[in-house]
């Protein structure tokens, strides 16, 4: 079934035969076992052997993380669960050309201290055994990036992903009373000290890691200091914003910005934290809240508005009423079939909203030098365009789940490995966006200028503009053109509303 539904895309087709004979770690990029200091096994040489930790020389704004995406071993089936805390979402074409690193002689190589996924799991203790154990069982494909990290970063965001999944359990658990469910939110971060601190009354599909918080929390307590402080502060700032949330709605577009910033911001400001902590990013990763706070954003908006139907059904409410309350009375509304057009003209609002973070992402990833990170933050990102892309403009947004082809998904995840790779595909999905404008929709002018500043942002940077063979590149090619495209659309959109000919209902929104 999933390979009727990548006819056409004939890479799609190989990829997702590699997934479904291999798993997910037969798709995933693997990085370079001269890299990896603690590996010495034989099996790992020949896996990891397929692409190169390299990283620009230069440390300018401009240069980029390259290597190529490669193969592994193990897994079984496994691309995306559900909800919104590493929710379910699958993607569009590839971008094999531009995925190709530059000449090696621009790179230096990377070396760290790490620990190999394949040999160094029979090193590991118990309780950490137990910890990847439950970080498989949430998110596979998510597991096998976060496996694929360097060094101590690799158990410290292990660690620091079941933590918030706890918290996360915690809020969604609509079966604990809210007088029981703030201070449970207040004081999570206290439990991470508490040895016996466990919840066994939740009906949640992931209480294991309620119940079993004890080992959880005992792997937490035996990392380094440097990482604990990082988890530990932004557990406390989640819970106390999540409780905070609890009491009231999302009401206008800053309010809604807020509550991504506390379940999905906070997460880019401690991984951020956590990278430079690790000393495989520049401080100025974990410094940089700004940035790391829009690669949250990102990814959470794209799973709010995904997941439209499916949070409305079970009587949530992530739409910010600033936004839809111009197009309806009520936010279920807009799933009634007379409401279409509204409903379309309100998803595209928040979609045109959510691509502002788009251009902040760009500028977090350039600064990334180690590859295993890139790819960790690449992934996620690109998947979450490609599913915008998706609901954009869709009908079935209000009738069901708009997924992303597993083709999509999986070359997608084999391609986002260099900063040239998700700079093409970047283009893709804005070209494939460019064209599903429609004249009549009240947000096109925002859309089309978010649009040519993504354009823009993606063509190709500065060094490599200063090589002649580039300007021919499809690449450069295809994001010159998008960019026109974009330019005249927009202008002509501009022209037209100041001549009164188009119909313009959206009100400017706080933050554009
Ligand atoms: C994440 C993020 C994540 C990864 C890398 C860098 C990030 C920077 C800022 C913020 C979040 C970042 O990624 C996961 C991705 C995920 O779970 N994917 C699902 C599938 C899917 O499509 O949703 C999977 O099963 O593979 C993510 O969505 N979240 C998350 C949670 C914890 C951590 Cl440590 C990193 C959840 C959320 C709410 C978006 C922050």
């Amino acid at each position: 079934m999933d390979i009727l539904k990548s006819l056409g895309h004939p890479e799609e087709i190989i990829n997702l035969l590699r997934f479904k004979m291999g798993g997910c770690r037969a798709v995933m990029p693997k990085l370079d076992y001269v890299s990896r200091a603690c590996c010495k096994c034989p099996v790992s040489l020949s896996l990891f052997k397929r692409s190169l930790l390299i990283t620009p020389r230069s440390t300018t704004t401009t240069g980029s993380g390259a290597g190529s995406g490669a193969t592994g071993s193990g897994g079984s089936g496994c691309l995306m669960a559900g909800g919104r805390f590493g929710g379910g979402r699958r993607p569009l074409r590839a971008a094999r050309a531009a995925a190709a690193p530059r000449a090696l002689s621009s790179y230096r190589r990377v070396s760290s201290a790490s620990v190999c996924a394949s040999c160094c799991q029979g090193a590991m203790g118990d309780g950490m055994r137990t910890c990847y154990r439950y970080l498989n069982q949430t998110s596979r494909s998510f597991a096998a990036v976060i496996e694929s990290l360097d060094g101590d970063l690799r158990h410290a965001v292990c660690i620091f992903y079941l933590v918030l999944r706890s918290l996360d359990t915690v809020e969604d658990d609509m079966s604990i009373p809210l007088e029981k469910k703030v201070p449970m939110l207040n004081d999570f971060h206290t439990y991470l000290y508490q040895p016996d601190w466990c919840f066994t009354e939740s009906q949640e599909k992931d209480r294991r890691v309620l119940e079993d918080f004890p080992t959880i929390s005992l792997e937490f307590r035996k990392l380094g200091q440097q990482y604990r402080e990082v988890i530990s502060d932004i557990c406390h700032r989640m819970g106390m914003g999540m409780a905070e949330f609890l009491e009231k709605k999302v009401g206008t577009m800053k309010e809604w910005d807020l509550y991504c910033h506390y379940v999905a911001g906070l997460v880019g400001i401690g991984l951020s934290q956590l990278f430079s902590a690790s000393q495989l990013a520049d401080p100025e990763v974990g410094r940089d809240t700004e940035l790391a706070n829009s690669m949250g954003l990102f990814l959470q908006k794209t799973n709010i508005i995904r997941d439209y139907l499916e949070d409305t059904q079970q009587g949530r409410a992530f739409w910010p009423q600033e936004a839809w309350g111009q197009f309806a009375d009520r936010l279920e509304d807009l799933a009634k079939p007379e409401k279409l057009e509204s409903a379309l003209s309100c998803l595209n609002l928040l979609v045109t909203d959510a691509l502002r973070h788009v251009p902040d992402v760009l500028t977090y990833l350039v600064r990334l030098r180690n590859q295993s990170i890139f790819n960790f933050c690449a992934i996620p990102q690109v998947m979450a365009l490609a599913t915008l892309s998706a609901c954009y403009n869709n009908p079935k947004v209000f009738g069901g789940v708009v997924k992303i082809r597993k083709g999509q998904a999986v070359t997608l995840m084999m391609d986002a490995t260099s900063m040239e790779a998700v700079q093409t595909i970047i283009t893709q999905y804005s070209q494939e966006l460019l064209q599903k404008v429609s004249t009549t929709d009240p947000s096109r002018a925002k859309t089309l200028h978010i649009l040519g500043v993504i354009a823009e942002k993606s063509a190709p940077l500065q060094p490599a503009l200063q090589s002649k063979s580039v300007h021919l590149s499809p690449m450069y090619l295809s994001a010159a053109m998008l960019l026109a495209a974009v330019s005249w659309q927009y202008l002509s959109a501009t022209v037209a509303q100041a001549q009164g000919t188009t119909t313009t209902g959206g009100g400017d929104m706080p933050g554009h």
